[in-house]
């Protein structure tokens, strides 16, 4: 082997061992909103945690527990708090982004079936990179301002 060669290799080693030890990406304290009686959605929240060196993209999420599910923020419109889609949350290197009641949150349509307390739903969320990342999260009651937002989720929705 010239010494070229060898020389490329240890490139290649070092760049697959930085990007592995700096490419994570965390969901900490994710939960799902108990659903309401009757209501057909709910959403679920979280903190997302970017330890790597790159900004990430989370461009969707699946769950089994829901038929349809977009990545939501509340914004003002027309003087109004309502909620609408966005197409991706940004996660700066190095940064923490909060998805919770009244903000950025992931909005679950067309429960299969109702969420209770002390459940367990999977939940996965993509980058734009092509990373999915799954997690078990529990499904807790959320009271107060969360009433609201479960009937504007039952509302016409764009
Ligand atoms: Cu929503």
């Amino acid at each position: 082997m010239s010494f070229f060669r060898l020389f490329i290799s240890a490139i290649a080693l070092f760049t697959a061992s930085f990007s592995h030890a700096h490419g994570e990406f965390f969901i900490h304290d994710a939960y799902a909103r108990a659903s309401a009686p009757g209501a057909p959605n709910s959403a679920a929240f979280m903190v997302l945690d970017n330890q790597s060196d790159v900004l990430k993209r989370v461009v969707s999420a699946q769950t089994p527990a829901a038929k349809r599910v977009e990545l939501h923020e509340h914004a003002m419109a027309d003087g109004m708090m309502k909620m609408r889609q966005i197409p991706q949350i940004l996660v700066p290197s190095g940064e923490q982004v909060v998805l919770q009641p009244g903000g950025l949150h992931v909005m679950l349509f067309d429960l299969v079936k109702p969420l209770k307390v002390g459940e367990q739903i999977s939940l996965t969320l993509t980058t734009a990179d092509g990373h999915s990342l799954t997690k078990q999260i529990p499904v807790k009651s959320v009271m107060g301002g969360m009433q609201h937002h479960s009937d504007e989720g039952n509302h016409h929705h764009q």
